[in-house]
């Protein structure tokens, strides 16, 4: 029996655009039942965790924007993600805000010996307070999920790290701030920039990473920032940057990991529906979706 659990997660508390906390909202009316029903035996869609409109607040401390709301409302979306895995459904978290990274992946890695993640981002989310140019939680998930940031963040649900550098992919990177690149170096980060998949083709982008995450980890995530994609095909999101991944790319990439079966779990995040053009990219979104589990063309 193939299961789906969707858990939405509106969150834009990682950052200064109000609008993502739509995004579970812009992705449903974009037809994820309809799109995904014949590809599953179950859809369970288990609503949206509640996160509130506070003012927002910055730590003078710590220069981290919001930084009790985010780690507390991730910790109740780490539980839910976590209740999932054990009823043996695949999970589908809907953000929200690309912070909602660091609940799903305490939620998931917990139930791993060796989780692999695909960070398909036009960023590298891996600034800390200290690096970060805006203090915005979204700009760090992967960092906390390597264990690096503030205490209340990476150690989630009481562990750290979630996953180890030598199991994390980035593809679609066009826009790195300084400590990110210093990091990617000093930790060995696999990562496909643009001009990799320029040169290479996204065919072996995939290729290469599958084989890299397939044989040294027991379950793949995929965390889908819909700004990895080029915004004339994803134009709502909070922190466009031009030169992306195409449409017909990105739906090869996920196309190709559907083939391979490593990926465990998903999150599709940063689609903000009030910067969009008539819902473009939250259906690009969901489109995506029906390839990585698996539709036909044919
Ligand atoms: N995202 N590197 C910038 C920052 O503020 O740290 C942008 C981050 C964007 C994050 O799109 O998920
Ligand atoms: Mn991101
Ligand atoms: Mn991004
Ligand atoms: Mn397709």
């Amino acid at each position: 029996m193939r299961k789906l659990s969707i858990i939405g997660m509106p969150m834009d508390l990682g950052q200064m655009r109000r609008g993502v906390d739509m995004g579970p909202s812009a992705m449903r009316y974009a037809g994820i039942y309809e799109n995904l029903s014949t590809l599953f035996d179950e859809i369970d869609d288990k609503g949206d965790i509640a996160i509130g409109r506070p003012e927002v607040v910055v730590d003078p401390k710590s220069n981290l924007r919001n930084l009790q709301l985010v780690a507390e409302k991730n910790q109740e979306l780490a539980k839910a993600v976590s209740k999932v895995v054990e009823e043996g459904a695949f999970p589908l978290v809907l953000g929200g805000d690309h912070s909602i990274a660091i609940g799903t992946l305490a939620g998931i890695a917990q139930h791993y010996k060796t989780l692999g993640v695909i960070w398909f981002d036009a960023h590298g989310d891996l600034n800390t307070a200290e690096t970060s140019p805006t203090g915005n939680i979204h700009g760090m998930p992967l960092a906390v999920n390597i264990g690096l940031g503030h205490e209340l963040l990476t150690n989630m649900l009481g562990y750290s790290p979630k996953v180890k550098p030598e199991h994390v992919v980035i593809i679609g990177a066009r826009s790195l701030d300084e400590g990110e690149r210093k990091l990617i170096k000093e930790k060995g980060i696999k990562v496909y920039t643009m001009h990799e998949v320029d040169r290479l083709g996204m065919t072996k982008v995939m290729e290469e990473t599958i084989a890299y995450l397939k044989d040294k980890t027991d379950g793949v995530h995929l965390s889908l920032d819909l700004d990895g994609l080029d915004p004339t095909d994803a134009p709502g999101v909070g922190t466009p940057v031009t030169g992306g991944v195409s449409y017909r790319e990105s739906h090869l990439a996920m196309e190709m990991l559907a083939e391979s079966g490593i990926i465990t779990s998903a999150e599709f995040v940063e689609v903000n529906p009030i910067l969009d053009e008539k819902n473009k990219t939250a259906a690009a979104a969901v489109k995506l979706m029906g390839s990585l589990f698996g539709e036909k063309l044919l």
